[in-house]
């Protein structure tokens, strides 16, 4: 939503030269077993919906993440309702990785939830197999840019609801309504602070990513 005209045109011109992941597969380890394929992923949504949460608990390496200490210079600038406890801040990624399969390498990439931070979307997404967009059903409304922002460009995405404690735990179906989900956009319910469910949450995009793909990904 809202995306001014010049700037979507230019992430079209972008993503059509986006080169598909592919690669690494001619590679081989000493055993000769053909390298994994790495599956460059985005994890998006807004402020606070805990990007760099769920990169932090599935990611197999230390996850690299430049958060910052929140200063007064944010107050009135970011919008802290309903993140109240949230001290630090990402100011330009998360990464991390996560092996799902002998095949298939996950690049994770968390993109920073301020709205001052959209131009470096763009470049986040070029290459993207896929995104997830978490959201947070205490401010639904601050998903429609995620969710609008993956569809313009084309990128498979699922949504995956991550729940609060103090959220109302709406189903699916109900979410899907009220962000006008289309029906082949799968969605999860998640927590991020959980290895298990985040997983389940990126493989079931990496399976909707290689159907929305007529060859796959390999
Ligand atoms: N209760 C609960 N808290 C969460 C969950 N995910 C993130 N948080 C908390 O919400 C705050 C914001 O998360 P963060 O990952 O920094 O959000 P980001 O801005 O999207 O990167 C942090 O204090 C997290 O500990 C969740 O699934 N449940
Ligand atoms: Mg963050």
């Amino acid at each position: 939503m809202g995306f001014a005209n010049s700037e979507v045109t230019e992430a079209k011109t972008r993503s059509e030269q986006a080169v598909p992941v592919q690669s690494g597969r001619d590679d081989a380890d000493d055993g000769g077993n053909p390298a994994p394929i790495p599956v460059k992923l985005v994890v998006a949504g807004g402020f606070g919906v805990g990007k760099t949460t769920m990169v932090g608990a599935v990611s197999e390496i230390p996850p690299l993440t430049t958060e910052e200490e929140m200063t007064v210079a944010s107050e009135g600038i970011d919008d802290l309702s309903g993140v109240e406890r949230k001290e630090t801040t990402t100011v330009a990624l998360d990464f991390g990785r996560i092996t799902i399969s002998d095949e298939i390498v996950l690049y994770l990439f968390g993109a920073p939830g301020q709205n001052r931070f959209w131009p470096l979307w763009n470049d986040l997404a070029l290459g993207a197999v896929g995104a997830v967009v978490l959201v947070d059903t205490r401010k639904l409304q601050e998903a429609f840019a995620s969710v609008d922002f993956f569809e313009r460009r084309g990128i498979p995405f699922v949504v995956a609801v991550n729940i609060f404690d103090d959220g109302y735990q709406y189903e699916p179906e109900e979410v899907r309504d009220a962000l006008v989900i289309p029906a082949e956009v799968p969605i999860v319910i998640c927590d991020a602070r959980e290895r298990e469910l985040c997983k389940n949450a990126l493989v079931t995009l990496v399976r909707h990513a290689i159907d929305r793909t007529p060859s796959g990904l390999t």
